[in-house]
């Protein structure tokens, strides 16, 4: 068998993480800046669920790549200086990609995270491991620290607990425990009660560990610069403190008592604990001593480099703020149900406030009552479609024609929509509610807009007229008289059509006009806005996305109809075309 190195890590020892554990690397590249180390110590992660690529983390303040190899051989391959590798994968896959790993020499360490390994499974990893010369530590452990050069995923804690442990820089204390909780206990103890850490490997809590607590307390003594050397295991209450030369005594007496461990480490010359709460204490007397021989000589304290905190942590911590880049006050689906102006979800179906009630919640931030919701969907089934003929269908119909896809479609119909086409419903609701609001008759109205040269928005129709009404605003107008509480508006437009079309038979309120001002009804008198709030939504143009949102059915209508019917490209005829180019003219 190959020799175990007793030195594992380095200031620059290099690494490969198995697995996309992103958080555990920022962690250790964190790590490595804090110690002022001149290279990150992951040179490369391997992940077989992606292919070939990099991930971006921080150094200091400053953003690098990392690659992420889909294969351990391209890894090992390209990054031939790495001789520890991290493995973060699970209970299913920790076998075979440590065994893998161990096929390559350049490997002398393996830290195996995973918890629950089949127990043969561990026990063949350590019989090839000692054949080939790697220390595994593991499997079910965070893994272990050297402070100043080395840090395995995740052990030692968020870098505040790394910085108030000291973990930045080496002392003279090098410890081995179980778990990880037990190795954050040891590194806050040892940092208050001596100059600090100087290893700590955590070996895991199976019953067969890839290495044990003498193979590190061995590699310790054979280490310059471990001074003292502190076991702690739970699995008799054995707490021992060893002067360092007396480690090996520690190991070979070990029974299986933790009464008889803690005789023969006495024996040995290991400093015992009564209790758990007496280690902090004996560290430090063992620590004063060695320092009064001159055996520990405590380095001067140099202030680690800054790493600056993420900004998602120090938010959450409360200690910065920054304005939003934009608000929103209509949906959030941050928490556990996705809520619509407060209300949950769940909610929205369980009250059965329909398609209307929900447009209510997103376009007006209100529960609006029965009636509108009811109003609302009835204005989006008449507004669905009226026809292949209109310039929105017409214009989805060519688009479709051409072998676009349906967003082209859609968006080249909504596109249409206007002032002459659909888009009505504002302009006229603001045009009545002004002459209505200033007591306007609506025979000054209708001739101060001629007088003005203006349009009537919500007046007119290329088919419909007095002669063939428009059925759907008939309905709507059945609807409106029976529910709403007061339809003023709507009753002037009513007057105003009927001097247009005394004038002209097709100047009829058409559909726009009609919603556009039972609209203005509704929020004025529905009892859930104040005036102003009435007034907004129609100043910012609430009300012609009832006609968008209804007509794009229709336009999806249309485009599946055309797609469904296999109609090719669209060519206008020439015989439809009425070509007026100006004569040619000789100079
Ligand atoms: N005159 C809608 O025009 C139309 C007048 C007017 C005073 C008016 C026109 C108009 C205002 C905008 C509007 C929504 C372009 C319409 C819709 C959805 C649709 C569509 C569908 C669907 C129709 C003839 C004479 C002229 C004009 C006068 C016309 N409108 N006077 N106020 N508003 N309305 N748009 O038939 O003296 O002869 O010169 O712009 O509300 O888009 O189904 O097709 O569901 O898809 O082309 O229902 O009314 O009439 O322009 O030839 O005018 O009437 O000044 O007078 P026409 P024109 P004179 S609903």
């Amino acid at each position: 068998p190959i020799a175990k190195a007793t030195n594992l890590f380095s200031k620059h020892t290099k690494s490969i993480v198995w697995g996309m554990q992103t958080r555990a690397v920022q962690g250790m590249l964190d790590f490595d800046y804090v110690c002022s180390r001149d290279e990150p110590s992951v040179a490369a992660m391997v992940y077989p669920f992606t292919g070939d690529h990099k991930q971006k983390y921080y150094w200091g303040h400053k953003e690098i790549l990392i690659p992420v190899y889909k294969n351990m051989s391209d890894a090992m391959k390209k990054h031939p200086d790495v001789d520890v590798l991290i493995n973060f994968a699970s209970l299913r896959s920790a076998f075979d990609s440590t065994m893998e790993t161990m096929q390559y020499p350049q490997i002398h360490t393996i830290a195996i995270i995973a918890e629950g390994i089949p127990e043969a499974h561990t026990r063949k990893i350590i019989k090839v491991a000692d054949e080939k010369g790697v220390t595994i530590i593991g499997p079910a452990t965070v893994g272990g620290i050297k402070p100043g050069c080395f840090k395995i995923g995740n052990t030692g804690g968020m870098l505040d607990n790394i910085l108030a442990s000291k973990l930045y820089r080496p002392g003279s204390v090098a410890y081995v425990s179980r778990s990880g909780g037990m190795s954050n206990e040891l590194n806050n103890i040892i940092s208050r009660t001596t100059d600090g850490v100087f290893e700590g490997v955590a070996i895991g809590g199976d019953r067969y560990p890839g290495s044990v607590f003498t193979d590190h307390v061995l590699r310790y003594q054979d280490t310059p610069g471990v001074k003292m050397i502190v076991v702690l295991g739970e699995w008799c209450a054995v707490w021992c403190i060893v002067q360092f030369g007396h480690a090996g005594a520690c190991a070979s007496q070990a029974s299986e008592t933790a009464v008889a461990k803690n005789l023969a480490l006495k024996e040995a010359g290991a400093f015992v604990p009564k209790s758990f709460d007496e280690l902090g204490e004996i560290i430090n007397s063992v620590y004063d001593d060695l320092v009064a021989k001159g055996v520990i000589q405590p380095a001067e304290e140099m202030p680690p480099p800054t790493v600056p905190m993420d900004y998602s942590w120090a938010r959450e911590l409360g200690l910065i703020r920054k304005p939003a880049s934009f608000m929103t006050s209509i949906c959030d689906e941050r928490g556990q149900e996705l809520i619509y102006a407060g209300m949950p979800i769940t909610e929205v179906f369980k009250s059965e406030i329909g398609l209307g009630g929900t447009l209510g919640l997103l376009w007006f931030q209100r529960r609006l009552p029965r009636y509108a919701c009811q109003f609302i969907e009835m204005c989006l089934m008449v507004t669905a479609d009226h026809g292949p003929a209109v310039s929105g269908a017409h214009n989805t119909i060519v688009c479709a024609r051409a072998g676009k896809d349906l967003i082209s479609s859609l968006t080249s119909g909504l596109l249409t929509i206007g002032d002459r086409f659909g888009g009505a419903l504002d302009a006229a609701a603001k045009q009545f509610s002004k002459a209505f609001d200033s007591s306007m008759l609506p025979m000054e109205f209708v001739n101060k807009m001629k007088k003005d040269g203006k349009l009537i928005m919500g007046i007119g129709h290329r088919v419909k007229s007095i002669n063939n009404p428009d059925m759907r605003v008939q309905i709507l107008k059945d609807f409106v008289k029976q529910h709403f509480p007061s339809t003023q508006l709507l009753d002037y437009a009513l007057d105003v059509e009927k001097i247009t079309t005394s004038k002209k038979p097709n100047l009829i309120l058409n559909v726009d006009g009609f919603i556009g001002v039972a609209f203005v009804d509704l929020l004025r008198t529905c009892g859930g806005f104040t005036r102003d709030e009435a007034d907004e939504f129609v100043e910012i143009g609430a009300l012609n996305g009832i006609f968008v949102l209804g007509r794009s059915m229709g336009f999806i209508g249309h485009y599946l109809d055309q797609k469904r019917l296999k109609q090719g490209l669209y060519r206008h005829p020439w015989d439809d075309i009425s070509y007026v180019l100006p004569e040619h003219m000789s100079m």
